[in-house]
């Protein structure tokens, strides 16, 4: 450097153009202690700012020590960069291209996705539309519309989860098939699946679990159809010989009502611990829409009736893959999830 550095501006200038010539990190630390070193151009004009006229020094002092920040940070990064850069190129070098990659891992659908799409898909296949809806429900919906008076257990409070302002989280999707029933008018052919939300937790009971419920309605339709549309539900989703029956039960929604049970898949019906040596296996609740249920909906109960029916994803998935407790659907251990 021959030149006389006089101004600031001058020293800016050349220290950014000779900073950005620098090729390796000695030259910058040379840099370094060429423009902010003991002797250095910046050093230097700092010591000098008191022989400029008094008018000049506040300015100049100022600038100079700006000037003397920006370089030691310009010359920090690019130490940085230049160290990053060789470290980069070291990790090059010792790639071993002969070695097997690494795989990544590949994520799977939960087995409640795969067996709720799996029932889905049936019920598509005989012509039902699917229908989706809120998981936080009004009262109205999730209980008055389907039957279910104020003083039924189920309203208790240990089976439903409350929240601000009298919603509940939907213990059941009917509210989602009382929404569509309001709606549109029959034929109504839909499933509901979806979460459903219970104040219950033990080795067959979760807070959250899924259902998938159905509901068709139209003039003339008998438990026959239910038992037809099951039929061919139940052959699909286990086996094509899997036995069925239907054993009276009761919900306020359904008159007459039936809990459906199957041939035992574990035993085939001879008798084991998964069937309590019944040989039969619950797995869904069905019946023909109540009266009132319609005519909550607006619908004429005397023209029209219908049959509808729910089941637990879980319990469906637990049959078929052989599995005792339902908690461990939703641990998220990704080597029990994985597997399916
Ligand atoms: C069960 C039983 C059932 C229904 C659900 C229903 C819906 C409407 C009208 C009438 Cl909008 N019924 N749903 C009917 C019978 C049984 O579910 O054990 N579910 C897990």
């Amino acid at each position: 450097m021959s030149r006389e550095i006089t101004s600031i501006k001058q020293i800016q200038e050349e220290a950014c153009r000779e900073l950005e010539a620098a090729a390796d990190i000695e030259t910058i630390k040379t840099l370094s202690v060429r423009y902010l070193g003991r002797k250095g151009f910046v050093t230097l004009f700092l010591r000098n700012v008191s022989n400029l006229p008094a008018s000049e020094r506040p300015t100049a002092g100022k600038q100079a020590n700006k000037l003397k920040n920006f370089l030691a940070q310009e010359f920090e990064n690019r130490i940085e960069e230049l160290q990053e850069k060789a470290a980069q190129e070291e990790r090059d070098e010792n790639i071993d291209v002969t070695l097997p990659g690494r795989k990544g891992d590949k994520g799977s659908l939960h087995p409640i996705t795969i067996i709720g799409n799996e029932i889905c898909d049936i019920f598509l296949r005989i012509g039902f539309d699917i229908a989706e809806g809120p998981e936080i429900e009004t009262d109205y919906y999730n209980f008055e519309a389907l039957n279910i008076p104020k003083d039924h257990p189920a309203r208790d409070m240990q089976d439903t989860f409350y929240t601000a302002n009298n919603f509940v989280l939907r213990t059941h999707t009917s509210p989602m098939q009382a929404r569509v029933m309001e709606k549109v008018k029959p034929p109504v052919k839909i499933i509901a699946p979806g979460k459903v939300y219970r104040c219950d937790s033990d080795i067959t009971h979760t807070p959250m679990f899924h259902q998938v419920e159905g509901l068709v309605v139209d003039e003339n339709i008998s438990f026959a159809d239910l038992k037809g549309v099951l039929t061919v539900f139940i052959g699909q989703i286990f086996d094509r010989d899997t036995k069925m029956r239907f054993r009276p039960s009761f919900f306020p929604f359904t008159e007459p009502s039936a809990e459906v049970d199957i041939s035992c898949v574990m035993c085939g019906g001879k008798g084991c611990r998964v069937c309590s040596n019944t040989g039969w296996i619950e797995i869904l609740g069905s019946g023909m829409v109540h009266p009132a249920v319609f005519e909550n909906a607006g619908y004429d109960s005397k023209k029209y009736s219908g049959f509808a029916f729910g089941m637990g994803i879980e319990r469906i998935a637990m049959l078929k893959y052989g599995i005792d407790d339902i908690r461990k659907f939703f641990e998220n251990d990704i080597r029990f999830i994985g597997q399916f």
